[in-house]
């Protein structure tokens, strides 16, 4: 398909998904026997078609990705327009959350906006599509899954995450020390400690969450003895040595699935990890 085409089929399937994203609360609550969680896809659509795969073979019922779709990746249109048809196909099993790099901030100076550098309608629909995806999502009652992390504030409880005031929830990241620690990605951003981790945690009745945002050349990290698992599903550049991850969460477990990227494509490492939600 040539650019101009696959542009035009993306202003379709912003339309097609805008109402569908609009339905949608601001935190959405859904209980799946078997989910896909992937994140921070960035353009990679071939790494994308790589995922879907293995969640096809996985027999997965249901799709969760943290958001960062568009950027640094060469094929930003091709992975938002397989994702809206996979939301529009399967609307309820199909989250799709809001990533940093899905804000006017980010999406209209970066390599997204230069695909859409002749189409600044289209630049202006995905982004009012943006503002209406979802920003956290709570899976069998225990896992909370953001892209960034909480925000930090000591009270907070799930009915205060909203659609309008998301800063927080997409550019925090854990950090070691406890509290609140200023972030070097700029002002009003937060490392977020393990107490105020657990302190969400307990008093909303979860028991972990998954989060994307930072790369991580082995595709996880494992924070807060197992509380908060970081996650990234992009390989940023060749090298054998680089891995990234998808996770599938089942009712009483989470397992991640690590791949690196051979020059025949990307390839499945035997090792996997995982976490149980007892
Ligand atoms: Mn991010």
């Amino acid at each position: 398909m040539s650019d101009s085409k696959k542009i035009k089929k993306l202003s379709e399937n912003l339309k097609r998904v805008k109402p569908l994203f609009e339905k949608e609360d601001a935190v959405i609550r859904s209980s799946f026997k078997k989910t896909l969680i992937a994140t921070d896809i960035h353009g990679d659509f071939a790494a994308l078609e790589f995922i879907l795969e293995f969640a096809e073979m996985k027999n997965v019922d249901s799709y969760i990705f943290l958001g960062d779709y568009i950027d640094k990746g060469q094929r930003s249109v091709d992975v938002l327009n397989t994702l809206f048809e996979l939301k529009c196909k399967l609307p309820t099993n199909t989250i799709l959350l809001r990533g940093n790099h899905e804000t006017r901030e980010l999406s209209t100076w970066l390599e997204f906006s230069e695909d859409l550098a002749y189409h600044p309608k289209t630049l202006d629909d995905a982004n009012s599509v943006f503002e209406s995806m979802p920003i956290a999502a709570v899976l069998n009652d225990k896992i909370f899954c953001v892209h960034g992390c909480i925000s930090g504030n000591k009270e907070e409880t799930l009915d205060d995450i909203s659609k309008k005031n998301t800063m927080k929830y997409l550019w925090n990241d854990p950090g070691a020390e406890n509290g609140l620690s200023p972030s070097v990605r700029g002002s009003g951003i937060y490392s977020v400690g393990p107490d105020v981790v657990e302190n969400f945690l307990e008093k909303n009745n979860l028991k972990v969450i998954i989060r994307g945002h930072t790369s991580h050349t082995c595709g996880t990290k494992r924070w807060f003895d197992g509380k908060l698992i970081s996650l990234y599903s992009m390989i940023h550049y060749d090298s054998p040595e680089i891995r990234a991850a998808v996770a599938i969460a089942k009712e009483d477990e989470i397992k991640f699935y690590y791949f690196r990227k051979t020059a025949s494509g990307f390839e499945w490492e035997d090792k996997k990890k995982k976490l149980k939600l007892k």
